[in-house]
């Protein structure tokens, strides 16, 4: 039941391995995602691109997106056997070319679909299967027909959900603003762990601080964090401490660098290109000095060809020279 307690969200383009990799230098314990991958990417695709990981990014869950209970089931199979430590199913995602597909929030319509996929998932593999949802969708949003949701997708073998605080509006919104605009009704979510005591629940939406998810693990079982992880990883920095209370992996944003640079080296002698490493990073050193300096150098440089570790490193160097700046000033 503690495995959900703190998770970083599943995020298109931004959750992929390389930042995977830098928020595990932050937080040993955080639970991490990976961005969502369709069925027909699992099944048809490169699946190293698609599905690679390294062990140190543990634990991760593959979130897979479609609505065919037999694709679902061999895609789940398949993360199982890349060694994911959790199969998610996206309930939540309301863009367009995702309801296209018929997967994502539209499935909220649809439990009896959402449930013979987490059946046909579940006897396919042996890791856990949860599922990502909002609390609703365009004018289905009474507690009623959540409630309905989460018990059909329950009897189907799902014992943990993480739920977006907000509803989604399938047209007229677009994705960004669907994470913006309805508010948010963290109070939904509690009822639903109130009322399904049994169940694991964990809470997503506009959740920025540890403060903020220890506040709501009074209520619940897991608070998920989106966007400020992403864009000041620096947030997980207690958490294996305050939320998990053990030590966490570093003292400073430089350790966090430390442990990330062997990485980078290795990855930019097979070829990857050092900006598709450090624009993961550009957050790290939000709101101290050097923040400004350290964020321009590695966009400016990071995407140059043949750029490698030592743009990092000298990034790093300015952010010292700030800090030491504003001692001597
Ligand atoms: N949610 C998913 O379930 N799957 C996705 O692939 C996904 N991609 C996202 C990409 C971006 C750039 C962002 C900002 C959000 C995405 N989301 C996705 C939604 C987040 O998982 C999360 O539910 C949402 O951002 C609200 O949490 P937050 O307020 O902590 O950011």
């Amino acid at each position: 039941a503690d495995k959900h307690r703190l998770s970083v969200a599943p995020m298109m383009d931004w959750t992929d391995r390389h930042c995977r990799f830098f928020l595990r230098q932050v937080s040993r314990r955080v639970r991490l995602y990976t961005e969502m991958v369709t069925t027909g990417a699992v099944l048809h695709g490169d699946r190293d691109r698609i599905l690679g990981f390294s062990e140190a990014e543990q634990p991760v869950a593959l979130q897979l997106g479609g609505s065919d209970p037999e694709a679902m089931a061999r895609a789940a199979a398949i993360g199982a056997d890349w060694g994911y430590a959790e199969i998610n199913m996206n309930v939540g995602c309301p863009s367009d070319r995702v309801q296209s597909g018929r997967f994502g929030a539209c499935l909220m319509a649809e439990p009896a679909t959402v449930a013979a996929c987490v059946a046909a998932m579940r006897a396919a593999c042996d890791v856990p299967v949860t599922v990502k949802s909002r609390i609703g969708i365009d004018d289905r949003d009474s507690y009623e027909e959540l409630v309905a949701f989460i018990d059909t997708v329950a009897e189907a073998g799902c014992d943990t959900f993480i739920v977006h605080a907000r509803k989604a509006w399938l047209s007229g919104l677009s994705p960004k603003e669907n994470r913006e605009i309805p508010p948010l009704r963290y109070d939904v979510v509690h009822r639903l762990k109130r009322d399904f005591p049994h169940l694991t629940i964990a809470i997503n939406g506009g959740i920025t601080s540890l403060d903020a998810a220890e506040a709501q693990l009074a209520h619940l079982d897991g608070v998920m964090i989106g966007r400020e992880a992403y864009q000041n990883p620096w947030v997980l920095a207690e958490a294996d401490r305050r939320i998990f209370g053990e030590d966490g992996p570093v003292r400073s944003r430089r350790d966090a660098i430390d442990g990330f640079l062997p990485y980078v080296e290795a990855n930019r002698s097979r070829g990857v290109p050092l900006g598709s490493m450090t624009r993961h990073i550009l957050g790290l050193y939000q709101a101290v000095p050097g923040a400004r300096a350290f964020r321009r150098h590695l966009a400016e440089n990071a995407h140059r060809p043949g750029a490698g570790p030592e743009v990092l490193r000298a990034a790093v160097d300015l952010v010292e020279a700030a800090i030491e700046q504003r001692r001597a000033a």
